[in-house]
């Protein structure tokens, strides 16, 4: 709860999946679930796809390994994927989101042509979501340049590239199609400053019918910051807010390389960091400096992104563990008002993720989304826990999941531990997987 935990809480939940009543120490009827519940975390940036190729790419390539070479081994891999393959892979992905504990996804969705249209592979998103009862905010992505300054996409970038006009198309036919849903929301998405030229960056703001989050990755690499500086003579995240409005709609995914000033930048703006530790680091991307920016108040949100982890738990402990490694100190991610660290890094990132995700969940309150997750009170990582340490000990005790009942919007996904679909739709995986394996030999 807003004040900390509080006992034997009743929940009513109305017909549209929002809580509409919350009484505390209630000994009525009801259906009754013994742990610790509180509000699911929001996945703030995914690319379903890679799920399938997660663990693949852990081999030298070249003698000098790098994001760029994975890049091109992603890219082979992109170019296989059919509609049906993708809704086979993200139905599996997401059901183990859910498991983890996440509540729902933003699909950061530029894999566009496949099947004999542009709304194929999109409704292939759609489809897993619902396959798996996870809330989704579909982000198709525009991609038209391969570097600063419109340089073409190269050849095995060409299943990306959209105009900008059957872009707004897209957007257009998938805001008609999700109108009446409620699990599923429809944001925009900006691949890169690299993949997106100027004019229809600002064309694009102009003229889409999308009222949704906006995300874009940034800054990820300094190959990028120093590409823009050769570009414009000016860094990625300084150059978005010279030319673009941003505000807390935005989501800037990773922004991993910023100056003092661009850190302030970003925390004034209200806009959301969204951090993805266990994928920056696996990419060899950087440090993103976590304690300036929460000093300053940054928002931020964690998201899985190339999914080589699906798990709470390793985001959140490795964005604690880069900065004790790198500042040689302890519980770095607090304030005065909140010491632990668990809490205060899960508080954060449910704040952050309601944002950027368009789902107004994140708190037991009246009004908000029953998007709720029940830790299990006898899971050997949480017997015996004092109340104000059970998120540090969900974050840093081991590697055991105590995530046990999962609801989105009213409705169970996860009952003790267990997916009701999950055997059928790792089947269909399974057997996916096993043609694929051939695109990486
Ligand atoms: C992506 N992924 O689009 O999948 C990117 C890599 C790029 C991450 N940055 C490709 N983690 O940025 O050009
Ligand atoms: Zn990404």
């Amino acid at each position: 709860m807003p004040a900390g935990w509080s006992r034997n809480v009743a929940l009513d939940i109305n017909e549209s999946g929002l809580i509409s009543n919350i009484i505390s120490n209630y000994s009525g009827q009801g259906e009754h679930y013994a742990g610790y519940a509180m509000p699911g975390q929001n996945n703030i940036h995914s690319h379903a796809f890679q799920r399938a190729m997660a663990g693949l790419t852990e081999f030298t390539s070249s003698t000098n390994d790098s994001f760029w070479t994975w890049r091109d081994i992603m890219y082979r891999f992109a170019g296989q994927i059919s509609p049906a393959d993708l809704e086979v892979i993200a139905s599996q992905l997401y059901l183990e989101m859910l498991k983890a504990g996440y509540v729902s996804v933003c699909e950061f969705h530029y894999l566009h042509h496949g099947g004999n249209s542009n709304l194929a592979m999109s409704n292939a998103i759609l489809k897993a979501a619902k396959n798996a009862g996870i809330a989704l905010a579909h982000l198709p992505v525009l991609y038209m340049a391969s570097g600063f300054g419109g340089k073409p996409l190269m050849e095995d970038q060409l299943r990306f590239g959209l105009d900008l006009e059957s872009y707004l198309n897209l957007l257009s036919e998938l805001k008609k199609q999700l109108e009446n849903e409620i699990d599923q929301k429809l944001g925009m998405a900006f691949h890169s400053l690299r993949a997106v030229p100027e004019e229809a960056l600002k064309e694009c703001l102009l003229k889409s019918p999308v009222s949704g989050p906006i995300h874009i990755h940034i800054a990820e690499q300094l190959q990028e910051v120093n590409d823009c500086l050769t570009w414009s003579g000016r860094r990625p995240v300084e150059w978005l807010y010279d030319h673009g409005n941003v505000d807390k709609n935005w989501c800037l995914v990773h922004a991993t390389h910023l100056n003092d000033d661009e850190i302030t930048l970003i925390a004034g703006s209200g806009a959301i960091a969204g951090l993805c530790p266990t994928t920056e680091a696996n990419l060899g991307d950087g440090l993103f400096p976590l304690k300036k920016y929460l000093e300053q108040n940054g928002r931020i949100a964690i998201g899985s992104d190339s999914h080589i982890s699906v798990s709470i738990i390793e985001e959140l402990r490795w964005l604690e563990y880069g900065q004790r490694l790198k500042h040689n100190r302890r519980n770095i991610a607090v304030d005065e008002e909140e010491i632990h660290t668990g809490s205060y890094l899960y508080r954060k990132c449910l704040e952050g993720g309601s944002t950027a995700s368009g789902f107004d969940n994140g708190a037991i309150t009246v009004g908000k989304r029953a998007d709720l997750i029940i830790l299990d009170e006898s899971s050997p990582i949480l017997v015996g826990t004092p109340d104000n340490a059970i998120i540090d000990r969900f974050i840093f005790n081991g590697n055991q999941n105590p995530v046990r009942h999962v609801m989105v919007a009213g409705k169970w996904v996860v009952r003790d531990y267990k997916h009701a679909r999950e055997d059928e739709i790792f089947h269909e995986f399974a057997a996916t997987m096993g043609r694929l394996k051939k695109i990486l030999d």
